[in-house]
């Protein structure tokens, strides 16, 4: 039986969905090959109604690049270097209240690893345990967000830069238009914050990236993480408030996990983000880091946020 491959929605511009993969056709190099098209064509890939368990998400992820150990120990997979394990369960969550919308597991608008000076080019998500409430992930294209900025913003971008750090939730002003009030950090998650200050120094990276393959020029702004445009300083946070919210307000494409689907996303061209899961719930999502170097990001010198 063949796979089907279908846009992933009539309304958007970016994404496919690929019904029916398994196994047996990945070992056929066409079909590789023109799944690595699709990633980079179209940003992201929901694969459905095939082969979806652990052995599959790994095999698949290696087809997009090696896999790399993530740089933030805390969140590795015990015994399993390649897989990242994110939770969020009672007790002993990061519990935020989001407009009055209290839960755990939330994270802003983001790209991975956009704080350390190579962001790895993707990954697999996919859900062991998807929460009953909530725990929606977003994705949102920056290829569009670029095409749809004004032609005036466009120019005045070009050559800026943005610094990103690792920081605490309070820390961060772009990552939504909501007002977010942390009620608890996971003791895990506060460990790795505890390292900021030795581990993880503020990096830059420019808010225009060209993809290689098909010279479309992308957004390239992770509104969590960024701290502030390296070439204007404070002065640039209109700007940077300016194009968080053009990011935001854009079109997007909501998940809502069951264990029958994984998603593949092109780090270095979406944007993705996750709603609250109810206190009282468990939500366990499994990933992997596909490695890669777009070779545009510059470690700076400590200190910048870090509170
Ligand atoms: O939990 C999710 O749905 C996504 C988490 C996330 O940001 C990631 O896997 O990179
Ligand atoms: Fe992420």
């Amino acid at each position: 039986m063949s796979f089907i491959v279908e846009p992933l929605s009539p309304e958007l511009t970016f994404g496919k969905t690929i019904r029916g993969l398994t196994s047996e056709h990945i070992k056929d190099p066409a079909v590789r090959d023109q799944l690595r098209q699709y990633w980079v064509r179209d940003g992201m890939i929901v694969f459905r109604d095939g082969e979806i368990n652990e052995e599959f998400q790994l095999a698949l992820s290696r087809i997009f690049g090696p896999l790399e150990a993530h740089p933030v120990k805390e969140i590795r997979t015990e015994g399993k270097p390649d897989l990242i394990t994110l939770k969020s369960e009672p007790n002993s969550a990061t519990v935020v209240d989001i407009d009055g919308d209290v839960g755990g597991g939330y994270l802003g608008w983001h790209k991975d690893l956009v704080y350390v000076q190579h962001i790895n080019h993707g990954g697999i998500l996919r859900a062991l345990t998807p929460s009953k409430a909530g725990g929606i992930t977003g994705f949102i294209d920056q290829i569009d967000a670029y095409e749809r900025l004004p032609d005036d913003l466009k120019k005045r971008i070009e050559g800026l830069h943005v610094v990103y750090q690792m920081a605490p939730f309070n820390a961060q002003r772009y990552m939504t238009r909501a007002t977010v009030k942390i009620v608890s950090t996971a003791p895990m998650i506060q460990r790795a914050l505890d390292r900021i200050p030795q581990d993880f120094p503020p990096v830059s990276h420019p808010l225009v990236f060209v993809q290689p393959d098909t010279g479309r020029r992308a957004l390239n702004l992770s509104p969590f993480f960024a701290m502030y445009i390296e070439e204007l300083g404070e002065d640039g946070h209109e700007l940077l408030t300016t194009l968080a919210h053009h990011i935001i307000d854009g079109p997007a494409y909501h998940h809502k996990w069951g264990t029958g689907e994984m998603i593949l996303w092109d780090n270095w061209r979406m944007l993705h983000s996750v709603t609250p899961t109810p206190v009282d719930e468990e939500r366990v999502m499994q990933r992997t880091t596909i490695q890669g170097d777009y070779g545009l990001g510059r470690t700076l010198e400590f200190p910048v946020a870090a509170e």
